[in-house]
């Protein structure tokens, strides 16, 4: 390598950190990167996760990664460490031990679910995929305090259709009711234009998860205490799924799905 190839990879690795480093407050089509301070600059980028079925010594194994359309399955799965030992001891986060993230690979058909665990450490719930495809899972948990999202495909034969993304909106209509958002990702719920009170879900007013369009990089985004409303750093410019869900008071669980465009 000569020596300007050598200047030009360091200013592009130099970007890299820069840009990982700064604070994005994404808007749908637009951006609004703030400049990224010394300090900034020296924390490590946020990392992305759900990308790999094994990270930090454990690894995530599917009992079956096949499905049939429509079928009621259990979806059972096990974490298991270096030496292939199944793990039993689960840390709580957000009031659950294991949190199960199902999504086809177009971000269609989201599922959030909570397996119960079996004496031998095997994880289990009832599910169904309605949709022949490929489907993500994603297992979110933190074992002796460190997180984990590990992921893994399985396939429900079928001829697939797939979707599009949809385009970025301001609101959007769910079971009857309006969910608004604002620039920095907080929500209203509405219902005929009336304010809709909101049930505490998973230990604050909803939850929110990221998936990046192309790899379904997996984002935590980090809600507020007692608003719907959500702190996330975007790792990359690009087009991120976000699927919010929040309880009314009737208990329902509602999910509303936005299309988030990060430009730089
Ligand atoms: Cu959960």
């Amino acid at each position: 390598m000569n020596l300007v190839g050598f200047v030009a990879t360091l200013a592009l690795v130099f970007a890299g950190a820069a840009f990982a480093g700064s604070r994005i407050d994404a808007h749908p089509g637009k951006t609004k990167p703030e400049p990224a301070m010394a300090g900034e600059m020296a924390m490590a980028p946020q990392p992305v996760r759900g990308l790999a079925v094994s990270d930090h010594g454990l690894t995530l194994e599917l009992a079956r990664r096949t499905a049939r359309p429509g079928e009621r399955f259990p979806l059972a799965l096990t974490i298991v460490d270096r030496r292939g030992a199944t793990v039993r001891d689960f840390d709580v986060e957000h009031t659950k031990r294991l949190h199960l993230i199902v999504v086809r690979r177009d971000m269609t058909g989201f599922q959030h679910l909570h397996p119960t665990q079996a004496a031998d450490g095997t994880w289990s719930v009832p599910a169904t995929l309605r949709d022949p495809g490929s489907y993500r899972v994603f297992a979110d948990f933190s074992v002796g305090g460190k997180p984990y999202t590990l992921a893994d495909d399985l396939t429900v034969d079928g001829t697939v259709r797939s979707h599009e993304l949809p385009a970025p909106a301001q609101s959007v209509a769910v079971d009857g009711l309006r969910v608004s958002r604002s620039e920095d990702l907080d929500f209203t719920v509405t219902r005929e234009g009336r304010p809709v009170a909101l049930a505490d879900y998973l230990g604050a007013k909803g939850h929110l998860v990221a998936l990046r369009e192309g790899d379904l990089a997996f984002l935590h985004v980090h809600p507020d205490e007692d608003r719907l409303r959500f702190d996330a750093h975007f790792p990359t410019a690009g087009r991120y799924r976000l699927f919010l869900q929040f309880k009314t008071t009737d208990g329902r669980l509602h999910t509303a799905a936005f299309t988030e465009e990060v430009t730089r």
